[in-house]
């Protein structure tokens, strides 16, 4: 059959349209289609950034060397050798991504505290001048009516910790860490994440060793990296509750988001089951106090060793679970025992400027709800979700990021069934407010919804500021 053309298709609708005695104007049906759209009243609508890709001043106020320091400046580790030195240098202009922030009209800021500007040797004395720094970014925040959200880990960890992530001092060094910063902010810093990403700064810094500190360990080993991560996790919620009373906790973390390939019952339970087997190592031990039994099976005699009340801290109740989403895995139901198939990737699938974004929107409504049918979180905030474009300022001064507008927009509106659906989603917080140190990918990578030129550090809005800002005004996507 021949396709229709657009014009041909809007002369059929129309009339039938009339056929059907609608007589409606044109514009109502953009009006309709905003207002099913919304999002609930309070809806936080926010931003996320974290400390090493945006701070530099990596030597000031106290601060000594994470492992992520070391790494960028280990040759061949990162694109072009591209180092957060300076990165963004938001140490300095926080006032200034303040301003941007308020004009976005969020609601909330997610940002991370820089373990070595706390705590410079990892442990033991810390050191007043970072607590400092950050409570005149809280105080600037707050003036301007943002809400701070703290991620108290986001991979940089202090390269003086022996050991790293190998040695299970870690966990404890971690705990106190985040107990300290707890009872330093918790007066006006209401919301803590623990950790980012289990998987980021285990398996890819001891396992593929794409991520400082760049090491490819043996099965077992790395497996106990995994352990001390969700440990270090389970710790710090702990020591949060007991330095903070009121503080609300929960962790930032990506399970792989499975989309059923069709919306049928045994689909849905296929997705539902690999996101479950698939993350057994992090999210799953973490939500159920417990690694599946498949997940130990499976490892055998690489399966981490587990002290006496390691799982009870690992499974401590959180008040949120943050998920960042960036791209779908298809599942389908199959006959085999674990109930489901991967769907292989052609490779024409399509991707944002990252080939590791491929695009797939579902995976925003799918991450909440397998999530939300396995665990039954109290609350739910997407932590991150963003992309790479490859973005060019016009001589006009603009940045046209319209592929970044129609990622935000179409995931946006699978959060919005999320939302209508029941599903308790309290936020939202894109990656990234600010182009940024995109880790190994150095500056090569642009997050941002602002341009960065990073000669200068000037910071742009780009057309996604625009549309963002439209859709937070209107608590709906635009
Ligand atoms: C998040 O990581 C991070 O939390 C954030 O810091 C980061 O800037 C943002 O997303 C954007 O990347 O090259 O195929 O081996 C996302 C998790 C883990 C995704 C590493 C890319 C490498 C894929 N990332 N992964 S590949």
């Amino acid at each position: 059959m021949k396709e229709m053309t657009r014009r041909q298709f809007g002369k059929t609708a129309a009339a039938s349209a009339a056929l059907a005695g609608l007589t409606l104007p044109e514009y109502s049906f953009g009006q309709a289609a905003v207002e099913g759209r919304q999002f609930p009243q309070g809806f936080v609508w926010g931003c996320a950034t974290a400390a090493y890709q945006i701070e530099g001043a990596v030597k000031e106020g106290g601060r000594k060397p994470s492992i992520w320091d070391v790494f960028a400046h280990t040759p061949g580790k990162t694109h072009d050798g591209d180092t957060g030195d300076i990165a963004d240098d938001s140490y300095h202009l926080y006032k200034e991504d303040t301003r941007l922030l308020k004009n976005l009209g969020v609601g909330g800021y997610r940002m991370s505290i820089s373990w070595p500007r706390i705590f410079p040797d990892g442990k033991g004395k810390p050191n007043a001048a970072g607590v400092d720094h950050y409570q005149r970014v809280v105080d600037e925040l707050l003036a301007n009516g943002i809400t701070p959200y703290f991620t108290l880990f986001h991979w940089d960890l202090p390269q003086a910790l022996e050991g790293g992530w190998q040695s299970r001092d870690t966990a404890h060094a971690y705990a106190d860490y985040a107990g300290y910063v707890a009872h330093q902010f918790s007066d006006r810093v209401k919301a803590f994440f623990t950790t980012n990403e289990f998987a980021s700064f285990t398996d890819l810094g001891y396992r593929t060793g794409q991520f400082a500190p760049g090491l490819r360990l043996p099965a077992g080993q790395a497996n106990q990296v995994r352990h001390h991560g969700i440990l270090a996790h389970g710790l710090g919620v702990q020591a949060i509750r007991a330095n903070a009373a009121t503080a609300q906790v929960g962790v930032a973390e990506n399970p792989t988001a499975f989309v059923p390939v069709i919306e049928d019952r045994e689909n849905i339970e296929a997705a539902r089951r690999a996101t479950r087997e698939e993350n057994a190592p992090f999210l799953t031990a973490v939500l159920e106090g417990k690694y599946p039994d498949s997940y130990l099976e499976r490892e055998g005699a690489n399966a981490p060793k587990i002290e006496d009340g390691d799982m009870k801290a690992i499974g401590s109740p959180l008040d949120f679970v943050g998920l960042n989403v960036y791209s779908p895995h298809y599942v389908r139901a199959d006959g085999s025992p674990q109930g489901y198939a991967i769907e292989p990737r052609q490779a024409s699938y399509p991707h944002m400027d990252s080939p590791w974004i491929i695009v797939g929107p579902e995976c925003m409504y799918w991450a909440v709800r397998n999530v939300c049918d396995l665990w039954h979180p109290r609350a739910i905030y997407i932590t991150e979700n963003g992309c790479s474009a490859e973005d060019v300022v016009t001589p006009a001064g603009r940045v046209e990021d319209t592929e970044r507008v129609m990622y935000l927009r179409t995931h946006l509106t699978n959060l919005q069934r999320a939302v209508a659906e029941g599903f308790p989603v309290k936020g939202y917080f894109v990656w990234s407010l600010l182009d940024n140190f995109e880790w190994a990918d150095g500056y090569s990578k642009r997050f941002g919804i602002h341009y960065v030129d990073f000669r200068n550090e000037k910071r742009l809005p780009k057309l996604s500021a625009e549309w963002y800002r439209a859709a937070i005004a209107r608590n709906a996507v635009v």
